[in-house]
């Protein structure tokens, strides 16, 4: 039994080779992997200015989004174009379809197993405060986050199309639709600057300590299948189609992550976006449902090694398709923010920017956020208000993520 077994600190700094190791995993302990860190404290910095007025969301989004033709993508597409703003609309795109879409993991999600993988749904902007601290307000313009964590069968897409040689272009994954095209304001000055043609050779290549992932980036389905497989008994990826197609795709680096999201046309959420999903807004919810503190079940969320019927974890029957814990769902609709795996958001993990109008910490960091808990988390990770981190190079079974995208 490993249940209370962990990791000394120095043990967890010579594995992570990093000066901050993230708070991950601290729950219940894995065979093979228990790794514990403590909650990092952070510097709030406090200010008195006023909030500037929110930046008008851009159509020229529109055109860049029509001109792509990733698969996956169609059906935000088709919502896009129609204007999908209303319920119903929304319920539309939610289970429109078309052959290239049809397949495991791609239109078959969801507590009904009918909906769009890459659904995306509206998120209302507005004002919040960021850790539920009046001395960290937030201004949030309407933008959509997807409803469910990135599958395997869609990440499977993304693979082929790595293999056949796609690449992000330098600055592309930017938030077009705001500052007239530049995107979210750097905390730092200036806007955030997008994919970054250095990080070309990233995507896929091997786990490290530091920002710089080791080797290089596979030209084969085969060298994704070694990178996806970064902890014996729990990943979701399998070298060919297989049991997971549903399950959300683990063992991914921010790099990867990032790449995917600019194939299927949108970007990775900005940390305060992301909290804001998870909080409900305004509502400032403690939880992505509301305020009631998760028991020793799946019955709100994916966490604590009890998907599988049993409160340690065994596998990646451990980890649950997509979409499986709709009572959940935040408050407009995403299921997973909370729990399942962590997701990296775009941001440098930092303290954070004094003045947020649709601001990010732009990844000039050794570290990238990760939100919301996973699978093997204690309930204390599920809160929308906690913040946790690892190097973006970093692969562990209990990471991955969600895209954003333009509003209209
Ligand atoms: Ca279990
Ligand atoms: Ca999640």
């Amino acid at each position: 039994m490993l249940r209370g077994v962990t990791v000394a600190a120095g043990k967890m700094a010579a594995r992570l080779s990093g000066p901050r190791a993230g708070r991950k995993n601290c729950g219940k302990p894995l065979p093979n992997a228990t790794v514990c860190c403590k909650r990092p404290r952070m510097t709030r910095v406090r200010s008195t200015s006023r909030l500037a007025a929110l930046a008008v969301p851009s159509v020229g989004a529109i055109a860049a989004l029509a001109a792509l033709s990733r698969p996956v993508s169609l059906a935000f597409l088709a919502a896009f174009a129609a204007g999908c703003s209303s319920p119903a609309a929304e319920a539309s795109a939610a289970t429109a379809t078309t052959a290239s879409m049809t397949g495991p993991g791609l239109n078959d999600c969801g507590p009904t197993s009918n909906e769009i993988c890459a659904v995306s749904l509206l998120v209302t902007g507005g004002t919040f405060n960021r850790g539920t601290d009046t001395a960290n307000p937030a201004t949030i313009s309407d933008f959509r986050l997807d409803k469910y964590e990135v599958t395997v069968g869609r990440f499977r897409k993304f693979v082929d199309a790595w293999v056949a040689g796609w690449r992000p272009t330098a600055g592309s994954g930017k938030h077009t639709h705001l500052n007239s095209g530049s995107g979210l304001a750097d905390a730092a000055g200036g806007y955030e600057p997008g994919w970054d043609a250095t990080w070309a050779s990233y995507p896929g290549a091997g786990s490290a300590g530091g920002s710089v992932p080791s080797g290089t980036s596979p030209t084969t389905v085969a060298g994704w299948t070694t990178a996806l497989s970064c902890q014996p008994g729990y990943p979701t990826w399998t070298s060919a189609a297989g049991a997971n197609e549903k399950r959300p795709q683990t063992c991914l680096s921010w790099y990867d992550l990032h790449a995917f999201c600019i194939w299927d046309g949108g970007f990775l959420p900005s940390e305060a976006e992301w909290e804001y999903a998870a909080a409900g807004g305004a509502e400032e919810r403690t939880y992505p449902w509301g305020n009631t503190v998760p028991g020793a079940n799946t019955s709100l969320s994916v966490y604590g090694c009890y998907y599988n019927g049993t409160g340690s974890c065994t596998g990646v029957t451990d980890i649950a398709t997509v979409g499986s814990v709709p009572a959940g769902n935040g408050k407009w609709g995403q299921s997973d923010i909370a729990g399942n795996v962590f997701e990296w958001n775009l941001d440098g993990y930092r303290s954070f920017a004094a003045k947020c109008n649709n601001c990010a910490n732009a990844p000039a960091s050794p570290h990238r956020v990760l939100r919301g808990g996973s699978f093997d988390s204690n309930a204390s990770y599920l809160r929308a208000a906690d913040r946790d981190y690892n190097n973006p190079a970093y692969r562990y079974l209990n990471n991955g993520g969600r895209c954003a995208r333009s509003a209209y």
